[in-house]
């Protein structure tokens, strides 16, 4: 039926009708119910909230328990879902790390900002605001623990040159695979890990003193009541899919009869659940959780790791629903749903309406200026997100309307994608032609509506020429020691002569990922 559907230029919200079979309770954010709820509460930005930011490496939309998911436990998620907003379509800034990190930080979409490949360590260019140069102006106290992928050491793009007061865990992405690392960075130093040399075993797993870090860090500022971004990238479940035995995540799955990656995968995501719930417990013990913002998100779609005959999209089902069956079409990598939906919730006790669920229609770029928003910061010209914070808190508490994007902009290895209302269009290689899907009758983007839409096609072709403006990385001074931290995902930091450990072997390397699930940066 071609009668309803949504004019070009138009948005109106995603009829998921997915979401709306899976969910149980909904608070409709009609404005009539936000103002009743927020009735005599104005939003005010001198209150210099807190700001946890968490981000779960490769987390898919279906696999945390809020979203549907049955082969993963995350009792604390989901109460974060049940005290907080769930967002139904609020998608990544890119399929892969780097990028979409670059996205998160600086509020731009992936036709504009500076990292568009997922080498690992590509810089941001010296001058380029983020989230946390654009609050220390504010008095923010700003931190990141985990892995950083926007710049490896000794580039224009290290956290502490981009407003961090600190950042420790891995600044590239390579470095990060392994949880035994010889070492973490800590501001560009080196801090020795005990018995680590790379690869899957050694005596201290990282993400452990990432997460104390982290830990630390909001317990010092939330006590000194200052007020403070925490950036917590956590790398799991990212591969190597390595977890200690003693973890008491993994007694609950180490006997599933899964392959063992799979089962260690999960014990992962538990990990993160359990610390996320330790995150939670210390903000109400510190008396800082009503003024503190806290969201959780994955950073791209999900990879589909572990198929089997019996499950070809993966073992933890992060594209297909878990109940229904309907899948989103593609994966980690890809621009179609698949590669962007991310699992994405917001929580703020008294402020966002509790088990509330938003469709509203937006991605990683919009992080920045709700931030802005919520601290008061001046906001930053030249970014593509819009703030979220008249869904978050409501339009009256907002004081106006919930902007909406007239079309959202992806574009990765050739790859371009535009999210216009419920239509998607894709164009899968750089010369090939654009395909068009509307999601509202046809979730899992198999009919391609191009050929019966030229108007619609070319309306999106001149958007994304529009879009497009050619990437300016960053540099770097000297790759010597960013080339040391990619080897010590090996243990061969020590040894110049080594091969960088995405070099050699390439077409194994493609077949074992294949068959385990990507472990590339
Ligand atoms: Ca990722």
């Amino acid at each position: 039926m071609v009668s309803t559907r949504v004019a070009v230029g138009e948005i109106k919200p995603h009829p998921d009708k997915i979401e709306r079979m899976m969910r149980i309770t909904v608070i409709s954010m009609s404005s009539a119910l936000v103002a009743m709820f927020f009735s005599g509460m104005a939003f005010a930005a001198d209150a210099s909230p807190n700001v946890v930011c968490i981000v779960a490496d490769e987390l898919g939309y279906y696999e945390p328990g809020f979203n549907g998911g049955r082969t993963i436990q995350t009792p604390n998620l989901d109460r974060l879902a049940a005290e907080g907003m769930r967002f139904t379509n609020l998608f990544a800034g890119s399929s892969v790390c780097a990028p979409t990190r670059c996205c998160l930080m600086t509020g731009k979409h992936s036709g504009h900002s500076s990292i568009r490949v997922n080498g690992g360590g590509t810089p941001l260019r010296a001058d380029e605001p983020t989230i946390a140069s654009m609050l220390k102006p504010l008095g923010y106290a700003t931190g990141g623990f985990g892995k950083w992928g926007c710049g490896g050491r000794d580039s224009t793009g290290v956290p502490e040159k981009h407003g961090f007061d600190v950042f420790f865990g891995y600044y590239d992405q390579v470095h990060a695979h392994t949880y035994y690392p010889p070492y973490l960075v800590r501001n560009s130093d080196e801090i020795p890990l005990a018995g680590n040399n790379g690869g899957s075993k050694g005596q201290t797993y990282s993400q452990y003193l990432i997460h104390d870090a982290a830990m630390k860090f909001i317990r010092e500022h939330g006590q000194k009541k200052t007020p403070f971004f925490a950036y917590l990238p956590y790398t799991p479940p990212h591969g190597n899919f390595d977890i200690p035995d003693s973890d008491p995540a993994w007694a609950i799955y180490k006997d599933k009869p899964w392959p063992e990656p799979a089962r260690r995968y999960a014990a992962m995501v538990g990990m993160v659940d359990r610390q996320v719930g330790e995150v939670l417990v210390l903000l109400k013990e510190l008396g800082i959780e009503q003024n503190t913002l806290v969201t959780f998100s994955g950073d791209n779609g999900g990879a589909d790791y572990f198929p089997s005959a019996e499950h070809p999209r993966g073992v933890h089902s992060a594209n297909k629903h878990p109940q229904t069956g309907v899948e989103y079409r593609g994966h980690k990598g890809q621009l179609y749903e698949g590669g962007l939906r991310v699992p994405f919730l917001a929580c703020w006790p008294g402020k966002i309406a509790a088990g509330s669920v938003s469709e509203h229609l937006g991605y990683f770029p919009d992080v920045l200026p709700t931030i802005a928003e919520v601290t008061g910061a001046k906001a930053l010209a030249d970014v593509d997100g819009l703030s979220l914070v008249p869904t978050l808190l409501g339009e009256k508490a907002a004081g106006r309307s919930q902007p909406q994007h007239v079309f959202l902009y992806w574009e990765i290895s050739g790859q371009t994608a535009i999210r216009q209302g419920t239509w998607r269009a894709v164009r899968p290689k750089p010369n090939a032609k654009w395909e068009l899907y509307d999601l509202a009758t046809d979730p899992s983007e198999s009919k391609d509506l191009a050929v019966a839409h030229p108007n619609l096609i070319a309306n999106f072709d001149a958007l994304a020429t529009k879009s497009h403006v050619p990437a300016v990385e960053g540099t770097f001074a000297r790759t010597d020691r960013h080339e040391r931290d990619r080897r010590a995902k090996v243990g061969q930091h020590d040894n110049p002569n080594a091969p960088d450990p995405l070099a050699p072997n390439k077409k194994a390397k493609a077949k074992k990922t294949a068959e385990k699930g990507s472990k590339q940066p």
